[in-house]
């Protein structure tokens, strides 16, 4: 049954992993956890649920709304058994960010963890954020009766997985453009296997006795699968936790005893600070992906836990990791080489392969690749075959890659994907704001920090406390993530002669 993504609990079943974990939590310093038949059991009477209480048929798109827990796994994987859509959203989104994803991916059902139940219920009222494809929704971590897993204890379990095509979308997964206007990555039921077999099959060699564990949202595709599709599909298990910082996630590897950790380099500095009187011992793969890996990081990482670290770069377009320096791929500035299955380029403008040493666009193609919903970007994104990420990439005469930078204006600040117009707009929406723009700003810390500059209107006191102001409106009216960690007040902002903003020059200010 190798056409769906369903394979990833059953397949380890057949394995005969059934009385393995699956998944594991910590609370209080208590390891708990879900052997694979215990998950089994809970994905089909999920499922039932969602075809029998909710009349869900194949191809309905469901959004998916939580944190990093053990009720977000189960939700997201009855919904590929049942042969449904899943459209995973970071669990911060505000209304205002879900409506557009909600318009676009015609989403019409929701499973959403209890505690973010009122933004996506703003979008379920009569109003400007109303959506109109989204008839219901029920919620998880709830003990209501109608909470799905009061529905679901009613189910019988058993539910066999929808007979689907290896090329029926399984998954869309947003990502913000530099627009602010959501794009939707579609991705196959053998593009959620083929991930698992490329990147942590070849170069980790994930197998049943690793234990998983890290930061990154299930909601992301990074999250999806380092937290849960690549440990289900060795027959390994994978810890879950909502809200881990540096501290907690060093707590978690000690006592779950994890193999393989990933997150992102800011986690890593900070972690390898802290590192002195925790046993890593277990330790045997720590990636890092989601922004620039700084050298000094690598190394202080790996001084403070004995590991040398995955670089690895992806994209959500493709899924997961196509670039990484698994399997000793490791030089100095370079992210490494292509993932086995991957081919990589770097093209000028017209698409011609550039020789060795020069900075050009990166061009990839392997078994993912970029298959954006109703969108005029996919033209761009895909071009005579080969998927072009918005990165521009250097290749030496040995076949490493260099990360140069983003051909686009997304910021990337800490592991987040920011688009700059979109706090842009945020900003705008405050009675003291007269013009802003918006643009990434070098970071030790974070890679990049959100900076505003910003033009007030006649009367509007300049200082710390407008700034502050502002950095609240924004947290109020998107991801509290996005919010402007730098804001200067400036006279005017250089425009073209045409009245673009011209971010370039914003950058070097
Ligand atoms: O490198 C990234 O940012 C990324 C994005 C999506 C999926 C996986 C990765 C590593």
């Amino acid at each position: 049954r190798l056409n769906s993504a369903a394979e990833l609990v059953d397949g380890a079943i057949a394995a005969g992993w059934g009385d393995r974990p699956a998944i594991r939590t910590l609370s209080d310093g208590q390891l708990a956890s879900i052997t694979y038949r215990e998950l089994q059991e809970r994905v089909d009477r999920t499922a039932r649920v969602l075809v029998e209480e909710m009349g869900l048929v194949p191809g309905n798109r469901v959004l998916l709304r939580g944190p990093n827990n053990p009720a977000m796994a189960v939700a997201l994987l009855a919904t590929i058994k049942a042969g449904l859509v899943a459209v995973p959203t970071m669990p911060l989104l505000r209304a205002v960010e879900l409506k557009p994803i909600l318009d676009k991916a015609e989403v019409a059902a929701a499973l959403c963890d209890v505690r973010l139940r009122d933004e996506l219920e703003t979008c379920m009222r009569a109003g400007p954020l109303h959506s109109p494809t989204l008839k219901q929704v029920r919620y998880f971590n709830d003990d209501g009766p109608d909470s799905v897993e009061s529905l679901a204890a009613r189910k019988s379990g058993g539910f066999p997985a929808c007979d689907t095509a290896a090329d029926d979308v399984c998954l869309i997964a947003f990502t913000s453009g530099t627009t602010g206007s959501p794009k939707g990555c579609m991705h196959f039921h053998r593009d959620v296997l083929a991930m698992c077999d490329l990147f942590p099959r070849s170069l980790l060699q994930a197998g049943p006795d690793d234990i998983f564990c890290g930061t990154p949202p299930l909601a992301f595709t990074f999250g999806l699968g380092g937290m849960l599709c690549f440990p289900l599909r060795a027959g390994a298990s994978t810890v879950l936790a909502e809200k881990l910082t540096p501290a907690t996630l060093l707590e978690t590897i000690q006592a779950a005893r994890a193999t393989v950790v990933f997150t992102a380099p800011t986690f890593y500095r900070q972690m390898a600070a802290l590192a002195s009187g925790y046993d890593l011992s277990s330790l045997r793969h720590t990636v890092s992906a989601g922004e620039a890996l700084p050298d000094a990081t690598r190394q202080s990482w790996k001084a403070a836990s004995g590991v040398e670290m995955t670089d690895g770069i992806g994209s959500t377009e493709m899924i997961h990791i196509f670039i990484s320096s698994a399997g000793g791929q490791v030089r100095r500035g370079a992210i490494g080489k292509p993932v086995p299955g991957y081919e990589v380029r770097i093209v000028d403008e017209g698409m011609r392969p550039l020789p060795a040493g020069t900075v050009g666009r990166l061009a990839v193609k392997g078994p993912t690749g970029c298959k954006y919903l109703a969108d005029e970007r996919q033209a761009r994104a895909v071009r005579q075959g080969w998927n072009l990420t918005g990165d521009s990439f250097l290749m030496d005469d040995d076949g490493y890659l260099y990360y140069q930078a983003r051909t686009d204006d997304m910021i990337i600040s800490a592991g987040y994907n920011i688009a700059g117009p979109e706090v842009e707009s945020a900003l705008l929406q405050h009675e003291a704001v007269a013009e802003c723009g918006v643009v990434g700003m070098a970071d030790e810390e974070r890679g990049e920090v959100v900076a505003a500059y910003v033009v007030l209107r006649p009367g509007a006191q300049a200082g710390d406390a407008m700034a502050k102001t502002l950095q609240d409106h924004v947290k109020r009216t998107i991801a509290p993530y996005k919010y402007p960690r730098v804001i200067r007040f400036v006279e005017a902002l250089p425009r073209t002669e045409t009245g673009k903003l011209k971010r370039f020059a914003l950058r070097s200010m």
